[in-house]
């Protein structure tokens, strides 16, 4: 199923009286605090983020899976999603491949359908934390921190290959999350895995092309629950900088112990120019790979009020981010699901630019911390959902796209077209 610009145009028919509406009203108070609405809305049309080929299906938990129907079966059917996607929002026009969930057979027909598209490769991501059907040695304990060389060289090969698929695709980075760690106390010897872990990442990262980035994403806990090699951004940061200028930190907003102050690690690590990748997702306990912005939308403002102020105070030269969505769960459709992702970070990223940051420095000077609250909370309490409509309507992108999908009966088409009983690739 594919949704053309005139069935875009005519949804939006209807609704364009009352966006220009609401936009001139907007406008117009922003003029008065001096914000630029034109301004804002170019920089939301401009801003892309990936989706990851894994999160087209319904996502499964421990205890089961349900398929929500009409879920893509391989990689052109996944490129179509987020093709329709795309369509809808204007942007999701990246994917960031998975392998070896989605290896692309004729790399030179998925780069074709992903241009038909306007779907560019983003990181390429490996995958050592499961045991594929043909692979001599096991990752049960261990992969890039592995205390067997075999396992560590297989490691190694796997994420160098993952590379290949990505160039074949002009992909230009790699992103490397290890399951590596220890359940109990005792498994494992904290150094020798570090050190495994820092060599493997050097044997990558010297396989990588002059244009390509690595980026090193840490999570604290889970598969393994008493320790986890690369458990934080100190971690990460620790092995970048002992891998070279092309490996970075990624920052998923799942991988934090609870209470993280994620803003203030995004501050650190920009100030660094040393922040590579974000994943989007949200949480209420643990990696729970909740909706964007669905259970704490103030936190995500504040992110992004790091990450405009750390993108306009570029000393350290961090270079532009790679932006993915990291959600799946098993209820919703994963299409209307990405949308309402899609959406909320829209939302944060155009809330953070409205930040009087002059004034906020100020308040600051002066220790007048009520103002610097004041002047957060401001920006985050205006309704700055007519900036988004805007953006996506000079793009030729839905004004409400989720009752266009629903219109259009997207899901019911793909049953049709797909089966009710199509399961995607993935957890
Ligand atoms: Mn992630």
């Amino acid at each position: 199923m594919k949704i053309t610009t005139d069935q875009i145009q005519d949804f939006n028919q209807k609704e364009k009286a009352d966006q220009a509406e609401a936009f001139g009203f907007l406008k117009l108070s922003l003029d008065k605090k001096g914000i630029d609405a034109e301004d804002i809305v170019e920089k939301l049309a401009d801003f892309q983020v990936a989706i990851p080929s894994w999160a087209l299906g319904s996502g499964g938990t421990r205890f089961g899976r349900f398929s929500i129907g009409g879920e893509p079966t391989n990689l052109e059917q996944k490129i179509d999603d987020i093709g329709l996607l795309h369509a809808l929002t204007q942007t999701a026009g990246a994917v960031s491949l998975h392998i070896p969930w989605d290896i692309p057979g004729d790399a030179g027909a998925i780069k074709d359908l992903a241009d038909s598209h306007g779907i560019v490769f983003d990181a390429v991501n490996s995958n050592t934390f499961q045991d594929q059907a043909v692979q001599a040695q096991t990752y049960k304990y261990g992969s890039l921190a592995d205390r067997q060389r075999a396992v560590r060289e297989q490691a190694v090969a796997h994420n160098v290959e993952v590379i290949r698929y990505g160039e074949a695709l002009g992909s230009r980075s790699l992103t490397v999350w290890l399951a590596d760690g220890a359940s109990f106390p005792g498994q494992n010897n904290f150094r020798k895995s570090l050190q495994n872990t820092q060599r493997s990442l050097q044997e990558i990262y010297a396989e990588l092309p002059a244009d390509w980035r690595m980026f090193i994403e840490y999570k604290p806990y889970e598969p393994s629950f008493y320790s986890t090699v690369i458990q934080d951004w100190g971690t990460s940061l620790l092995l970048a900088e002992g891998c070279g200028e092309k490996a970075f930190c990624l920052v998923d907003l799942g991988h934090h112990l609870p209470n993280t102050n994620i803003e203030q690690i995004v501050a650190t690590l920009m100030m660094k120019g040393k922040l590579g990748g974000f994943h989007f997702n949200d949480s209420k306990y643990g990696d729970d790979d909740l909706t964007v912005g669905s259970i704490k939308p103030y936190q995500l403002f504040l992110i992004f009020n790091e990450l405009v102020y750390g993108m306009n105070h570029n000393d350290a030269l961090n270079p532009p981010l790679a932006w993915m969505i990291d959600a799946s769960h098993n209820i919703k459709d994963p299409l209307e699901d990405l949308i309402q992702s899609l959406e909320a970070i829209q939302l944060a990223y155009a809330q953070a630019l409205l930040v009087n940051t002059p004034a906020l420095e100020a308040a600051q000077a002066h220790n007048d911390v009520v103002l610097g609250q004041e002047l957060l909370q401001d920006a985050y309490r205006t309704d700055v959902r007519p900036l988004i409509r805007e953006a996506r309507l000079r793009r030729n992108g839905a004004l409400d796209p989720i009752a266009l999908y629903r219109q259009l009966s997207v899901r019911e088409n793909l049953i049709k077209e797909r089966g009710l009983k199509t399961v995607a690739t993935g957890l």
